[in-house]
């Protein structure tokens, strides 16, 4: 056998050095932007993400609910394909279907409404704002919006009156699809609005421009289309059936693909890789892996994979060290993978992003990965956690739960990412099917986590991922000063 001489080691083992922390080093500045595809040396990636998390293809992870939240939120999730191709198409459409402030249509809300009858719509649709109209139905004059906000603020007061919480439209003012963001904002201006409703040529009510779109868009004065434009969405495909999943998915809208597998490193990859670029070329992206070593990065990035996934047995739910023997320490993998990535730019001027997979525990995990190289990180556990995961929340002794379990096991069956050709079916089990402390919502969450992520890199001295790959300062650690990095030595007040 061949030997790697080094140890295979964990995100555990290491931690950060801080660098000098200039005065414009704030977490404000510090900018999260990642590409999610190949490009060529001067150009910018056809997509990529504001926030560099993407959701795990798995059952428990990723359907329409969290992958809208996710890109609202800037990152992007793969709808899980251990599914028939018609339950995945329906799911990406779903998402690519959804727009930030579209209205529901004949709601029979009308102002006297109280907060709980708006609330209870909102749950049940899952849009962000609701508009109100007079008489309930969609033939009705707008009075008003209600928005996430609203609620949240109103909590206690369920039986008031919607109108009480609204926005208020006081005179009848509505934008025209296809006005420019200049003109949208003069009438929000002229009329003291704090949004604008916008209506199409049968005057249905398409979707709401708020002033804060126009804050955020200021610089940029394009067409308001640029301000609600489609979420982007992801999609996991399997080396079997994809000369059917590939063209429904694309048709259905999303915006990338991956090959989902246990071990990437297969003529089953490669194949597939080839068989789609030959039939659409650079129109359509997908990733592949997952691989843990530069030989397996190579042979998928020939095939034509314009990302790479990365990490084998690393993942929270995964059995695949002890049943197969097969992996290596997520952190050995990524720096191995990233040296890789590295070396094929300078000699080909392509950049191929890489994605760390699984086994991230704590959030200063994420800085360590995007240092050690990986262009974005791919979570299972994480997202499993909030109210959008797909699975049940449960209460267990004292705590609430959620369900979380692997695509390798008997619960998943997910045949097809452990595939090694033969039989259709699950052999044995690579997965574990496990519950995980329930967490609240995606969006509070992931708000604290980039809050923390932002302040490690200040910490460090860096205003973007890119400075932390370059200039970032990483050591390893040993076990005893593992223990000196938490409380010691000390009798803890309060255990509970
Ligand atoms: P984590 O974020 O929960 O630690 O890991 C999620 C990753 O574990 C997934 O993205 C996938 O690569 C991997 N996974 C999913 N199912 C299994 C399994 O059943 C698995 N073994 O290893």
């Amino acid at each position: 056998a061949q030997y790697f001489n080094e140890v295979s080691r964990t995100f555990n083992e290491y931690l950060l050095i801080p660098g000098l922390t200039t005065k414009e080093c704030t977490p404000n500045n510090v900018s999260l932007k990642a590409p999610l595809v190949k490009y060529r040396k001067g150009e910018t990636p056809s997509l990529e993400l504001n926030v560099p998390f993407v959701s795990a293809i798995m059952q428990s992870v990723s359907d329409h609910n969290l992958a809208i939240e996710l890109a609202r939120n800037g990152g992007l999730s793969f709808i899980f394909g251990s599914q028939p191709i018609d339950s995945q198409v329906d799911m990406v459409r779903r998402v690519k279907k959804f727009k930030s402030g579209f209205v529901v249509s004949d709601s029979n809300l009308t102002p006297e409404h109280t907060l709980a009858d708006i609330i209870a719509l909102k749950r049940k649709t899952g849009h962000s704002t609701v508009g109100i109209t007079d008489d309930g139905t969609s033939n009705g004059v707008l009075m008003g919006v209600v928005t996430g906000r609203d609620y949240r603020i109103s909590r206690d007061s369920l039986d008031k009156p919607v109108k009480d919480f609204m926005t208020p439209f006081t005179n009848l003012v509505v934008g025209k699809l296809g006005i420019t963001l200049n003109e949208a904002n003069d009438i929000i201006w002229d009329n003291k609005l704090n949004s604008l409703p916008i209506i199409d040529e049968n005057r249905k009510l398409q979707y709401f421009v708020f002033r804060k779109d126009y804050d955020d868009h200021k610089e940029n004065p394009n067409e308001l289309s640029d301000i609600n434009k489609k979420l982007m969405v992801g999609a996991g495909i399997n080396t079997r059936d994809f000369k059917e999943r590939v063209p429904a998915l694309i048709e259905a809208g999303a915006d990338v693909l991956c090959i989902d597998s246990s071990d990437g490193f297969s003529e089953w990859q490669g194949e597939t890789l080839q068989y789609i670029k030959k039939t659409y070329g650079e129109d359509v992206k997908v990733g592949a892996g997952n691989v843990v070593d530069k030989e397996g990065f190579r042979y998928l990035v020939e095939a034509g994979a314009d990302f790479v996934k990365v990490g084998i047995g690393g993942g929270s739910i995964c059995i695949t060290r002890e049943t197969k023997g097969i992996g290596r320490g997520q952190a050995t993998a990524l720096i191995e993978v990233a040296e890789a990535r590295d070396e094929y730019f300078r000699e080909t001027g392509i950049y191929i992003p890489i994605s760390s997979d699984g086994g991230i525990v704590h959030d200063y995990h994420m800085v360590l990965a995007l240092a050690m190289g990986a262009d974005f990180l791919m979570m299972g556990r994480y997202f499993a956690r909030f109210d959008e995961s797909p699975t049940r929340k449960l209460k267990v002794g004292n705590n609430y739960v959620k369900e979380y379990w692997g695509e390798g096991s008997n619960r998943a069956r997910n045949w097809q990412r452990y595939d090694m050709g033969g039989s259709e079916n699950l052999k044995f089990e690579e997965g574990v099917d496990s519950y995980v402390p329930y967490a609240g919502k995606l969006k509070d969450n992931l708000d604290i986590t980039l809050g923390k992520i932002k302040s490690t890199m200040c910490s460090c001295g860096v205003l973007s991922v890119k400075e932390l790959q370059e200039n970032g300062k990483v050591t390893l650690v040993s076990s005893t000063s593992i223990v000196e990095g938490g409380a010691h030595d000390v009798i803890l007040k309060d255990q509970s």
